[in-house]
């Protein structure tokens, strides 16, 4: 995955990624960030700030066909 992330919308809350299913804890530097893991199912995955007050998911899908529909 790979996070851009603009200096205006860096702030002390959002500096770090979580993903604590993958044992992540990356610091997030302005530009692009690539975060590595490796899903090995079908899986919602919650990522939060260090802070544990922003909080999405990933969803990972198993379905190659999925992106050769831009083909
Ligand atoms: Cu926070």
């Amino acid at each position: 995955m790979i996070i851009h992330v603009d200096k205006k919308n860096l702030t002390g809350c959002n500096n770090e990624i979580i993903i604590s299913e993958f044992d992540i804890k990356q610091e997030l530097k302005e530009g692009d960030n690539i975060i590595e893991f490796t899903p090995k199912e079908e899986a919602t995955i919650t990522y939060t700030c260090w802070m544990n007050m922003i909080k999405n998911t990933i969803k990972v899908i198993d379905n190659q066909d999925y992106f050769k529909g831009s083909e």
